[in-house]
């Protein structure tokens, strides 16, 4: 019996996993060209999250925020190849390479309205690319919100294990 409430439990527990808000659903925003979706999330509750950099998509793929809001990406390169974090649609926007294996963080404003578009450059055409999103369904624009800074503070010691 033993066994079979371990089972149970393993079932609820990986339920409960599965209607987390991370799988990939059908795309918030319509970025030109490849995206390899790794999922939504919503971050308009949260000041600070982390993003994953793999070979070759970002995940979450789409950070939902409201208008302006200021979000702390952790971004951590699990892959063994470099990869970057570059906004596309800001003149002045950042462009952060993360080698194999480490972490950076940047900072970033939500645009006030439509998508501030991110994208490895290395890999764009591979489809590595998302997006922090206002409005599901709104059109890709040039966002007045943007980048605030990028730092190259170190992570404090035991982030991410
Ligand atoms: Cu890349």
């Amino acid at each position: 019996m033993r066994t079979l409430a371990a089972l149970a439990f393993g079932a609820l527990a990986l339920a409960a996993c599965g209607s987390f808000s991370e799988k990939p659903g059908r795309p918030p925003v319509a970025l030109p060209g490849r995206v390899n979706n790794e999922g939504i999330r919503d971050a308009t509750g949260t000041t600070r999250l982390g993003l994953e950099l793999r070979s070759y998509a970002f995940k979450p793929t789409f950070l939902r925020a409201q208008p302006g809001q200021q979000l702390t990406l952790d971004l951590d390169n699990t892959s063994d190849v470099a990869h970057t974090f570059s906004v596309a649609n800001q003149p002045n926007g950042v462009d952060v390479v993360v080698a194999p294996h480490h972490k950076r963080k940047v900072v970033v404003s939500a645009p006030l309205d439509g998508s501030l578009v991110f994208v490895c450059r290395f890999h764009e055409s591979s489809g590595m690319q998302g997006a922090i999103y206002v409005l599901p369904g709104r059109p890709v624009i040039g966002a007045p919100g943007g980048v605030t800074s990028t730092t190259r503070t170190p992570f404090p010691s035991g982030w991410g294990s």
